[in-house]
């Protein structure tokens, strides 16, 4: 027998034996490894492919060549029909095999929650919403003139050093170190009309954090202007706030106390529910925690804010909600407020 005839009939054997091998696969792993058998670089069939090269005869070459090719092509559509056959029978069981059930109950979203600070605030401004005060914004980044000098706080007044203050690039522009400029602000919108005001929002101090104090933290100013309000005014407003806010009961302490914009001033402390008046770290170990600074609207400050002092007087003052939150829930250090730990947030 020729050697053209020898290759043809091997052609001829490796076609039987590839198909019957091909048709008793039942998966894609079994095609990657029927390829490699047979059509690989290293396959049954470029090896025959490679004893066609040896042939010298050109016409027997070309014979044996031709059909060598052609059974390598065919095999090769025969593999790729296969492999397609086996990935869509694959898929098609994995679908069946997770299929949806669409009668089950959808997954719950975990929901998120008010912040504490947020849930005060509004708590906060609907107690006084409901003794008069309507709310007023004001602008977080304020002016030097706003935050200190309309407040009767010239340029160099020692009275600055209260407030550790954040400065920005661009001269006379400041984070508002209190929410105190917002009495101008509502002043200046509304006079000479009678006001009762309040303004919610956060201050900055370049100060330390401590268990009590935080860098950036959020006040509530209030302010009446209208005839005849007295101190008694003040004291009566705060001593509902607290009966509302904490329940009736709690003890109220006026200090007296000096700010610029206020005369006479005070601060106001609440007995301190973290250790009930025995003295911890959040109370410095005095019993009692500041909460609020108050007083009687200065006369230049009326009159910075369109009001004659002689005709008009009023009160004002500014809390902390976070120190109130603390009271109130017996959290003992202000800095989970803003550390971003849901184990904390979540409690509320
Ligand atoms: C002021 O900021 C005045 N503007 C308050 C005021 C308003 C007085 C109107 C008179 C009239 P003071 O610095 O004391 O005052 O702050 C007021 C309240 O803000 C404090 O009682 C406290 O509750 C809260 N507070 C102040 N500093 C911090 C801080 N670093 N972290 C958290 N709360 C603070």
């Amino acid at each position: 027998m020729s050697e053209v005839a020898d290759i043809l009939k091997a052609a001829e054997a490796l076609n039987i034996e590839a198909r019957e091998s091909l048709a008793r696969i039942s998966d894609v792993a079994g095609v990657a490894a029927w390829h490699a058998e047979y059509l690989s670089k290293k396959g049954k069939i470029p090896a025959l492919l490679k004893s066609v090269g040896a042939i010298k005869e050109i016409e027997a070459k070309k014979q044996a060549g031709k059909a060598g090719n052609e059974l390598n092509q065919a095999l090769k559509a025969a593999f790729e029909a296969k492999q397609e056959e086996m990935k869509a029978q694959e898929l098609a069981a994995k679908l069946s095999a997770e299929s949806v059930d669409v009668t089950l109950p959808g997954r719950l979203m975990p929901l998120g929650k008010i912040h504490p600070s947020t849930a005060t605030i509004r708590e906060i401004c609907g107690i006084l919403n409901h003794l008069g005060f309507e709310i007023y914004e004001a602008p977080e980044v304020e002016t030097d003139e706003y935050n200190f000098q309309l407040l009767n706080m010239p340029p160099d007044h020692p009275a600055r050093d209260m407030w550790d203050t954040f400065y920005t690039t661009t001269p006379g522009l400041i984070l508002r170190t209190h929410t105190s400029p917002g009495q101008i602000h509502a002043m200046r919108a509304l006079a000479p009309q009678p006001i009762r005001i309040i303004s919610a929002g956060k201050c900055f101090r370049f100060e330390e954090v401590t268990a009590r104090s935080e860098s950036m933290f959020h006040q509530i100013e209030g302010i009446a202007v209208g005839h005849n309000i007295t101190f008694a005014d003040l004291k009566g407003t705060l001593m509902s706030f607290v009966d509302q806010f904490f329940g009736v009961g709690r003890k109220l302490r006026f200090r007296k106390s000096y700010f610029p914009f206020t005369e006479p001033s005070v601060e106001v402390d609440i007995t301190c529910t973290l250790c009930n008046g025995k003295g911890c770290s959040v109370c410095k170990q005095s019993g009692w925690l500041e909460v609020l600074g108050a007083g009687m609207v200065h006369p230049t400050v009326l009159k910075n804010g369109g009001y004659d002092p002689s005709v008009f007087s009023g009160f004002a003052f500014g809390m902390g909600p976070e120190r109130l939150t603390m009271l109130k829930y017996r959290i003992d250090d202000i800095r989970y407020f803003f550390s971003n730990d849901a184990r904390f947030l979540k409690q509320f």
